[in-house]
């Protein structure tokens, strides 16, 4: 296991590799603890780069010969690698390695998840297979040969030779380590078959474990879908004669885009109607595209270093929203993304795990797969699309494919293509990418004569590293409605550069009501205290559908930021509004199912927080539930007529149509159990015939206290199927009160199908409890111990997921000091255990700072 050596590595002090790698030849002899692995590998000196030691990279490695041009050698090995004195001039590296993938529980690496043998390489994990330069940057042609009794063995690339216990596979398109990838097992495979527009015939294959070859069709249909879209939309064509992906049970992210042989969780590509609801099938179509996406970005054109990795992450998220986008309802997709960012992105550069799109150093860059590079590193892109426009954008991509393809590039190379397609500067641009923070606006406006001004003023308050913020450029879309509710100037996009700025508009009969801020058209904070009366305004008469959805959501958190400070009663003129909005049959009902639900508890907390109010989560539990029955109540006569449109009559389908009905009548279903008990849920309980409904049936049973029947139900009729066997796990801890969320998560935990070493159950189990926002943070700190007791055993077995399951604790300074007192406790107790990773010292290090 990694040990704790804080070692930072800064951006600035990149330097290349003193080598090309000409080629990769490997053999695999696999078994289960004892795994051996021959590299034979061609190095040629390069010109360009600054003298240097002979250094591979390598951990965990047992080294068992190796030579230089067929001569032993006794390289200086070391915890991190190996130096060794070369030729130089060209030469031929040989080593023999042996490592035991059987205890690899890190699932970094080789490792074996249920018998099946498989990799996981990006970030730094090629390191564990064999020595070699593990940088993305090095790009070479690899050859794969495994040995082995499984019937199924896969690499990168085409296949090659087989027969009798061994295949071959050579991968043509150079390619960095970390998209190296092997899998063998005993598998069984959905195929199909792809034609891309120039004529090739790809084979594609969703290899799975026997039993699970039901479960495949939808994430296939994905995979099609992905292919056709990146060739219409981005002029992308995929590249080798075969595509396979993988299903693996134990995985620590979602997926991973290894060239020709994308591995996924489990859960990110198994599904079928009765046992995934129409989230799993909406995130699995995101999913498969997304990884498929990175073909073209992140692994024909790569990254320099980690520090660039929004390049490729930052793109491919806003690729594969595109691509939603268009498969799905723009409007609600655009909603549910800024519900994610303010959830998972805003906490994060707020508090003390902030850090640029692009971040300047770190220690392990496992720690850097944030929303901030992630979701945020998509909105920069998003924002370069609205100024550049689309036009001008496609131009762009066009550019960065045909100049990068077959390099390593850097966030710089990205902007040139821009600038050079554009004619414009984009250096102020850029602090998107090396500025940390989300920048608050304020707004101010005046009329006069027919003109209409708008002043914002842009401010970024200081996060960990940097005191001082400079103004950023934040494309501000902006449309004005008249005061009979007609739209007076239609979307327009305000280039806002300078600290402060108006705008004008002229012509105005009279003065209008300003919709700001569009399709959250810059990811910053918006400051505006308008009326109650302007917000009602905007709900019923907004023709941007974001904006409509943000006036209500304006108004919810006033209302509950009144009743949890206040004491105030639930706002009854907002609900009657809002009533009118839910029940317009014109509308999509997928968007009046968003419009039914609330801002979250936590994001209540951080509302309160940056209002200098110290949060308590059990008012915010508290007034939300009374919110709830509120709604309930004065929604009770619809509710009935409601529940009737979104029935489905029609042979179910995951399609954006019939899972919007159904998040609509999950949303009517949990506000009727308010009224009757349960009676509806139990029925619909009962008469499920898909998983959508049945979950939100047993999640209304639960909330409603009549749950101990329905799980027992539940469970023995999923018992054998571990992913709905995780929806229950998480579920019965997510539709608690928060006085049994820890006992419910404690017991949990002695269930006997509960799995540490299984991320995914690790996550519904612990993740879940740190998700029930009022039982985690129950005052006597009962939920801090019981998280924190299990970080550190899962961090002696998987350190990686335990330091992403870490940074619930980041907001720790919102709460009152009896709390912070309690949790800071629990973050020293982790750091003082001896043998701490590398990835959990480093993030409890930053939450402690
Ligand atoms: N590139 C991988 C993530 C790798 C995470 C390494 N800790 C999946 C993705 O973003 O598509
Ligand atoms: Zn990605």
């Amino acid at each position: 296991m990694k040990e704790a050596t804080p070692q930072t590595i800064y951006l600035k002090d990149y330097t290349p590799f003193g080598w090309q790698v000409d080629s990769v030849h490997l053999t695999f002899k696999l078994a289960p603890e004892a795994t051996r692995v021959t590299s034979r590998i061609r190095f040629t000196p390069d010109p360009a780069a600054p003298a240097q030691d002979f250094f591979l990279h390598g951990e965990e490695l047992t080294l068992i010969r190796a030579a230089v041009d067929g001569v032993a050698v006794t390289p200086e090995v070391t915890p991190e690698g190996l130096r060794c004195a070369v030729p130089d001039g060209p030469f031929l590296w040989e080593a023999e390695v042996e490592i035991a993938p059987a205890s690899n529980t890190a699932l970094e690496g080789l490792y074996m998840s249920n018998g099946m043998y498989c990799t996981q390489c990006e970030a730094e994990g090629f390191r564990k297979i064999t020595y070699y330069p593990d940088r993305p940057d090095v790009m070479s042609v690899f050859t794969v040969r495994i040995e082995g009794a499984e019937p199924v063995k896969l690499s990168n690339g085409n296949p090659g030779a087989s027969g009798d216990g061994f295949a071959e596979w050579h991968d043509p398109w150079p390619k960095p380590a970390y998209l190296f990838a092997l899998v063998a097992g005993d598998l069984v495979n959905h195929p199909d078959s792809f034609t891309t527009r120039s004529g090739r015939q790809v084979e594609l294959n969703i290899w799975v474990r026997p039993g699970d070859e039901g479960k495949c069709a939808w994430g296939m249909e994905s995979l099609k879908k992905s292919m056709t879209w990146d060739e219409e939309v981005y002029g992308r064509e995929y590249d080798l004669d075969i595509f396979n992906i993988v299903a693996v049970d134990d995985f620590n992210m979602g997926a991973m885009e290894n060239k020709g042989l994308n591995v996924f969780n489990s859960s990110a590509v198994l599904a079928s109607p009765e046992t995934s609801t129409d989230a799993n099938f909406e995130r699995i179509e995101a999913i498969i595209a997304h990884e498929y996406f990175h073909n073209w970005t992140g692994n024909r054109i790569t990254c320099r270093d980690w520090f660039q990795l929004c390049l490729k992450e930052g793109l491919t998220v806003f690729r594969d929203s595109q691509f939603t986008s268009d498969m799905r309802s723009a409007e609600v997709k655009r909603i549910s993304d800024v519900i994610d960012l303010r959830a998972r992105q805003f906490p994060e550069d707020q508090g003390p795990l902030s850090h640029p799109v692009r971040p300047e150093s770190f220690q392990e860059i496992n720690n850097f797969y944030t929303a901030t590079v992630y979701e945020k590193g998509a909105e920069v892109i998003g924002m370069l699309k609205r100024l550049v426009g689309d036009e001008a954008y496609a131009k762009a991509l066009d550019l960065y494919f045909a100049r990068h393809d077959g390099q390593a590039c850097t966030i710089e190379d990205w902007l040139k293509v821009f600038e050079d397609t554009t004619g414009r500067d984009l250096s102020q641009f850029k602090r998107w990418y090396s500025q940390s923070g989300t920048p608050h606006l304020k707004v101010a406006e005046s009329y006069a004569d027919g003109t209409y001004t708008l002043t914002f003023t842009q401010h970024t308050p200081p996060t960990p590293g940097q005191s001082d913020k400079a103004p950023q450029v934040l494309p501000i879309a902006v449309g004005l409605l008249n005061p009979n509710g007609d739209e007076v100037v239609p979307t327009t996009v305000l280039e806002m550069t300078e600290a402060e700025q108006s705008f004008t508009f002229e012509g105005l009969a009279a003065k209008p009501v300003p919709s700001i801020l569009r399709g959250f058209s810059a990811p910053v904070v918006l400051d505006r205290s308008s009326s109650p009366e302007e917000r009602a305004f905007l709900l019923a008469h907004d023709t941007d559908a974001f904006n409509r959805w943000e006036a209500n959501r304006d108004l919810a958190r006033e209302g509950l930021v009144a009743m949890i400070t206040e004491g105030a009663a639930p706002d009854e003129a907002w609900l009657d509004g809002l009533q009118k909005v839910i029940a317009d049959e014109a509308l999509d009902p997928a968007f009046r199912a968003l419009m039914m639900g609330g801002p979250s508890q936590s994001e209540l907390a951080q509302v309160l927080h940056g209002r200098g109010i110290t949060p308590d989560p059990e008012a915010i539990w508290t007034a939300s539930e009374t919110l709830r029955d509120a709604k309930a109540r004065r929604w009770a006569g619809l509710l009935p007529r409601l529940a009737d449109e979104a029935a489905v009559t029609a042979p179910f389908s995951p399609d954006a149509e019939q899972a919007g009905k159904r998040a609509l009548g999950g949303a009517v279903l949990s506000l009727q159990t308010r009224i009757d008990g349960g009676a509806a849920a139990e029925a619909q309980f009962k008469a499920a015939d898909n998983m959508t409904l049945q979950l939100t049936a047993l999640s209304c049973l639960v909330s409603a206290g009549r749950d101990e029947a329905a799980l027992g139900v539940f469970e023995r009729q999923w018992s054998g199927d571990r992913l709905v066997m995780d929806k229950w796990f998480a579920l019965q801890i997510a539709a608690t009160t928060p006085d049994k969320a820890v006992e419910r998560a404690e017991a949990l935990t002695r269930h006997p199908a509960f799995d540490m070493k299984n991320p995914n159950r690790f996550r519904a189990t612990l993740g879940g409890l740190a998700m029930h926002h009022a039982g985690f943070h129950r005052r006597d700190g009962a939920g801090y111990r019981l998280l924190a007791d299990w970080l550190i055993r899962l961090d002696a077995v998987n350190p990686q997921t335990t330091a992403r399951m870490c940074t619930v604790f980041q907001t720790w300074k919102r709460y009152d000091p009896d709390r912070q007192a309690l949790i800071r406790a629990e973050l020293e107790r982790i750091a003082a255990r001896p043998g701490l990773s590398r990835d959990v010292t480093e993030m409890v290090t930053r939450m402690l700072s």
